[in-house]
């Protein structure tokens, strides 16, 4: 596969600053030479930057860096790319508030729609009403599902995302405005307890199949807390009892025999608070897995 790296360091999404170092991270950590290996041809765009856009404030007074924030997502939201599968090195998850329109537009001028693979904690369905941190990572599915008009702030979504078409597995951290979001929109959500109870590759078949029944495109936007903090420290916002290890690769290896995957985020990796680059090369390491790594030869199957 043509696969190209593309640098988001978007920070000040987040609570605290950091995850501007994630893309160098990552490429410290191997992550081109890796997909190399395993038979890509990768190149590395290097990173965006994004100005401020000249926006007008908003009246929740706890939102702060807006004006940057707006200009992410119009850099983000324009990006254009030959490859197969553009790899967006985070970044805060605000990126995602351009990556999803991004590549929401590339999938409708092929005449397909998106699909959204959510890896995360969080369900990020705050909008710039609703969100009381005022870090807005929480705010992207709220915006690229056009839950909530974010204009004049954020400029309007290039291509949306139907709710139908989020499948979100991990959360273990939604604040009471978003539990009622999500039901509204009729996302599809698989919390810890959900992932106890039935294992973690049970939804996550069926909505790869649900994907290819669609003949659509599927992107995975991945945050570093969907994983438990005890593999992987360098994210800002940690929460207990994430996925582990075993899910997590699992989780990969099904992407790669599924082969379905067109574009990737991976956000919050915040190497500021990382212990010797541990999560930087975890997240490799899973990246090497969802493009092909496996520990035996098996077959790709037309059906997961
Ligand atoms: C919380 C935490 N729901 C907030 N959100 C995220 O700040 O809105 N943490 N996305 O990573
Ligand atoms: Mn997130
Ligand atoms: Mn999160
Ligand atoms: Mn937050």
């Amino acid at each position: 596969k043509r696969i190209e790296l593309i640098g988001a360091p978007v920070q000040i999404g987040a609570g605290r600053g950091g995850c501007l170092m994630g893309p160098d991270a990552l490429r410290t950590a191997g992550l081109a030479r890796t997909l190399t290996e395993l038979g890509h041809a990768v190149s590395d765009r290097g990173n965006l930057d994004a100005p401020e856009a000249a926006v007008p404030a908003h009246p929740n007074p706890a939102i702060h860096d807006l004006e940057r924030s707006a200009g992410w997502v119009e850099v983000l939201q324009a990006v254009e790319t030959e490859a197969d599968v553009p790899i967006f090195l985070g970044g805060d998850h605000l990126m995602a508030a351009g990556t999803v329109p991004a590549m929401a537009a590339r999938a409708q001028a092929r005449g397909r729609p998106l699909h959204v693979l959510w890896l995360d904690a969080h369900s990020d369905i705050h909008t710039l009403e609703s969100t009381e941190s005022g870090n807005l990572h929480g705010t992207p599915v709220a915006y690229f599902t056009g839950q909530a008009d974010f204009r004049p702030h954020f400029p309007a979504p290039r291509a949306t995302v139907a709710p139908e078409s989020i499948c979100m597995i991990g959360l273990r951290s939604v604040d009471p405005f978003e539990k009622r979001a999500l039901t509204r929109a009729g996302v599809e959500v698989h919390d810890m307890r959900a992932i106890d109870e039935h294992g973690i590759a049970a939804p996550l078949r069926a909505f790869l199949d649900r994907v290819r029944d669609a003949g659509a495109d599927l992107h995975v936007s991945f945050d570093v807390d969907f994983l438990d903090p005890g593999i992987a420290p360098a994210v800002g916002t940690t929460v207990p009892g994430g996925a582990t290890f075993r899910e997590a690769h699992l989780v990969m290896e099904m992407l790669n025999d599924a082969d379905l995957v067109t574009s990737l985020d991976l956000a919050e990796l915040n190497p500021f608070l990382d212990d010797r680059g541990r999560t930087a090369k975890l997240l490799v390491d899973l990246v090497a897995s969802a493009f092909g790594k496996s520990v035996l030869d098996r077959p790709t199957r037309s059906r997961t």
